[in-house]
């Protein structure tokens, strides 16, 4: 089903699969849609601490964004605690660049939908053809009953449960989308400044374009939420998460069933409520996974540690994940709300993940960047 393959967790990914196929018995994700977009133009966003370019001046066009200076880093990690697709680290030069200084809002968003009649991804219906294109050979047509607009919306069980089985605590929920975040009796109210959620690849990109924008490469996101601190395990440097003083949105308590909130926020969070990184950036780690430029490629670092430096590596030709041999995924970074160390640790800045394009969750949304 559209989302499934996409879920973030800490548990094998082949139970993902089994859970996959368990959990619809026909389809898991849909091709990407055509792309609908307007003219680009340039958001208006005033955000307090905007970056300035190298005269001090920050261009009306990229309000909103801060100037990432460009330089080396060491991408990926080597640790203990790093996944396989983190390793090996290996040396990465990227060129300087221009970010927004918080995720995507749906206040921005709504700029935009309202500019060009955009309709995303989760809120259109799938047909048997979409599912069926990118499937498993073999794999019977869904039920015609399933075929509904919706998103798959984080539906935290009672009590604790197997942590080895995803569909305990996502939900497939018809009507669930970027304006209605966990369903139809859902609403944005009082969430204009958090980041949107359920929007696919291909909604971001639409955005990207609108706004004379695009999204980040792996190595340019890595790299920004870093924050000039290289090789630190963490986007604030190298203490673990704090429950006096967090430093993002990240879970507390026990994941998935008892969430304390004590950073704050059971959910997303407005874009500005945790310390920024040394670049200015908010949230680059938690709150809401976001969007890459890349397909991704789970073992593409070993392709270049052969390498001596990276130059602006922009991602491979093709998709590339022997766990899940049918889908064709983009990247995701910077983990969500609901990353902790007991399930989840891809609040790190090395921390990667790989999701089909066409799929928005209620963890999951975008910022943007351009070049100078
Ligand atoms: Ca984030």
């Amino acid at each position: 089903m559209r989302g499934i393959a996409c879920l973030a967790s800490g548990q094998s990914l082949g139970l993902v699969l089994a859970g996959v196929a368990a959990f619809a018995g026909a389809f898991w994700f849909r091709l990407p849609q055509a792309q609908r977009s307007g003219g680009a133009a340039s958001l208006e966003v005033t955000v307090a601490n905007a970056g300035t370019g190298q005269d001090g001046v920050t261009p009306e066009s990229f309000a909103g964004m801060v100037r990432i200076p460009g330089g080396e880093f060491v991408m990926g990690s080597d640790t203990s605690g790093a996944w396989p697709d983190e390793k090996p680290a290996h040396r990465v030069a990227v060129s300087s660049f221009w970010m927004d200084v918080t995720e995507v809002t749906n206040r921005q968003f709504a700029v935009f939908v309202a500019a060009t009649g955009y309709v995303t991804t989760a809120e259109r219906t799938p047909t048997v053809e979409e599912i069926l294109a990118n499937s498993p050979e073999g794999t019977p047509p869904p039920s015609p009953d399933l075929l509904v607009a919706g998103s798959l919306v984080f539906t935290p069980p009672n009590s604790q449960v197997p942590l080895n089985d995803v569909r305990r605590w996502w939900t497939w929920t018809p009507g669930a989308n970027w304006k209605c975040p966990e369903g139809p009796d859902s609403s944005l109210n009082q969430r204009n400044d958090h980041p949107v959620v359920h929007v696919s690849w291909d909604d971001a990109v639409a955005y990207a374009k609108w706004a004379g924008k695009r999204l980040p490469t792996e190595a340019e996101w890595e790299f920004a939420a870093r924050g000039g601190l290289d090789a630190q395990p963490y986007v604030w440097g190298s203490d673990p998460p704090s429950l006096t003083q967090p430093q993002a949105n990240l879970w507390t308590g026990s994941f998935p069933y008892d969430n304390t909130a004590k950073d704050g926020f059971a959910r997303t969070a407005p874009g500005s409520s945790f310390a920024p990184n040394g670049y200015g950036l908010y949230d680059m780690s938690g709150n809401v996974w976001e969007w890459c430029s890349d397909w991704y490629d789970r073992e593409i670092y070993q392709q270049r540690s052969t390498t001596n430096v990276t130059d602006n590596p922009a991602g491979p030709e093709v998709s590339h994940d022997p766990m899940r041999p049918f889908t064709s995924q983009r990247s995701q970074r910077g983990g969500s709300f609901l990353c902790n160390d007991n399930y989840c640790s891809r609040y790190r800045p090395s921390a990667r993940h790989g999701c089909t394009p066409d799929t928005g969750m209620s963890h999951v949304g975008f910022r943007c960047v351009k070049s100078p």
